[in-house]
């Protein structure tokens, strides 16, 4: 008898678990799933957790503008000089004629092609009044960045440059980066770079030369605001310790808003000169070219939706856990039941969803918590709404031992091949609910 039970029991327990785990995603950690179906003893029932966007080249969505608008090269035509050479002067800037025109678009073209195409300012023919240009990358939408910012200048890199971010669609902005050839002169800032930065001091904004210098280095193109880098102080160096990262994004509001933007802003101060002395003789070698500028980042979803679509020019989250708004930044309508909040990432790997329960619940239709209306006999409350119950217990509390009324047992399906008797599955039974209260 004891063997016989022993047996059954080894084959029943799998077989419930089994049908459980398999409807979990096999990608942990990746939060790409909102809610699946999981079979608990009520059934077939949705099981929530905390999602999140793929992140994607965010400059496929967004709007780009000019300031001053009129700005961009070619019109009235121009023949620019190179800065390492001012008798070379055969780069010719028209507006009117497709091939000689530069465009803010071909600084988001597909790049990899020879020669290049790119994006070019007028020359700094009023100097010396400042050549200032904005640049303002605008998505109308909260986006959260995944990667380096990286800027792929056509000519010299500027020797003074700011990055600012807005996180309210352009009403207010904060510097991200100071970029100088000379931090302390341009902007009374010491020079830094991001390998001087800790896990205290990340939200600093620094200045930086490591961009700036050396036009020599006509390889040398780019100007970077290093995500990963940041990233790496709490993730490790080659960003395996994702959940290290995603604990602190979780509990710091500070650390995940550093990273999230509706806007971007480029201030171009002072174009590359080669030299101290500006050439006051030729000032058409002085101009601003960029060729590439890559932004990697994801929409900020609160983590209640896996995606976001880009409709009638616009992205949006397509938000699920019954909420709603741009960046599902709200419950729904009659979805009201609790305070709105964002899902988390935490537990590891499949973190919180918090989802929006319907209203009316209130406090009286609050099914279970962990005070006073306590799941019983192992039962887990489930966002206040259901307790999901012990193989073995149902009932909205799970007070009832399954099986032991009318209903039938959906669980003797399992039993029937072996033991046609049902005394032997109530005592099978009670030795389950045993095993559970010694569990716990
Ligand atoms: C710049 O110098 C070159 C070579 O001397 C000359 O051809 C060109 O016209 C000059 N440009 C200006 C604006 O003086
Ligand atoms: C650029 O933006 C800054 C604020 O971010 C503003 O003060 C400035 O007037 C704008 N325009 C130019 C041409 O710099
Ligand atoms: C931004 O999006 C909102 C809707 O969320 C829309 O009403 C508004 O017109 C958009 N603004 C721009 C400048 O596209
Ligand atoms: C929203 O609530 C309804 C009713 O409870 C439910 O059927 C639906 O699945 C919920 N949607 C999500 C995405 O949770
Ligand atoms: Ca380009």
């Amino acid at each position: 008898m004891r063997m016989w039970l022993m047996v059954t029991l080894q084959a029943a327990w799998p077989c419930l678990f089994g049908l459980a785990m398999q409807h979990y995603p096999t990608t942990w950690g990746h939060y790409d799933m909102c809610k699946s179906q999981v079979y608990t003893d009520d059934g077939l029932t949705w099981d929530y957790m905390a999602c999140q966007p793929e992140a994607a080249d965010m400059t496929q969505y967004l709007k780009v503008t000019l300031d001053p608008p009129d700005i961009t090269c070619g019109d009235p035509p121009e023949t620019y000089c190179t800065l390492e050479n001012p008798y070379m002067c055969n780069n010719e800037c028209d507006a009117t004629t497709e091939e000689l025109a530069h465009p803010p678009e071909l600084m988001f073209d597909f790049e990899g092609r020879n020669p290049s195409t790119f994006w070019q300012s007028s020359s700094w023919r009023k100097y010396p009044k400042p050549l200032a240009v904005n640049i303002t990358l605008s998505w109308n939408k909260t986006i959260e960045l995944t990667d380096d910012i990286v800027i792929t200048f056509e000519s010299g890199r500027p020797e003074q440059m700011v990055l600012e971010k807005s996180l309210d669609y352009g009403k207010t902005w904060q510097p991200y980066q100071f970029y100088a050839t000379d931090c302390l002169d341009a902007f009374t800032m010491e020079p830094k770079t991001v390998q001087d930065l800790t896990q205290f001091t990340l939200l600093d904004i620094i200045c930086t030369e490591d961009y700036s210098r050396g036009y020599v280095w006509k390889y040398d193109k780019t100007v970077r605001f290093e995500i990963k880098d940041r990233f790496a102080l709490f993730a490790g160096p080659r960003l395996h310790n994702m959940a290290s990262l995603y604990g602190q994004l979780d509990t710091t509001k500070n650390l995940r808003d550093f990273f999230t933007l509706t806007d971007l802003r480029i201030r171009l101060l002072r174009p590359a000169t080669g030299a101290t002395m500006v050439d006051e003789g030729n000032l058409s070698r002085y101009f601003y070219a960029i060729s590439d500028i890559k932004v990697h980042g994801r929409c900020k979803c609160n983590l209640h939706a896996n995606s976001c679509v880009f409709d009638k020019e616009k992205l949006s989250c397509e938000c699920e856990h019954n909420t709603t708004g741009p960046d599902c930044g709200r419950c729904k309508r009659n979805y009201q039941g609790r305070a709105w909040s964002p899902g988390s990432y935490l537990p590891i790997p499949k973190g919180t969803a918090n989802i929006c329960v319907p209203n009316n619940v209130g406090p009286v239709t609050r099914v279970c918590d962990d005070e006073l209306l306590r799941c019983q006999n192992g039962g887990v409350c489930v966002n206040n709404i259901r307790c999901q119950c012990a193989p073995g217990y149902s009932g909205l509390l799970c007070e009832k031992v399954r099986c032991d009324g009318e209903a039938g047992c959906p669980l003797s399906d399992s039993y029937q091949t072996s033991s046609p008797s049902a005394g032997i599955i109530l005592l099978l039974l009670t030795l389950l609910r045993s095993t559970w209260a010694l569990a716990l």
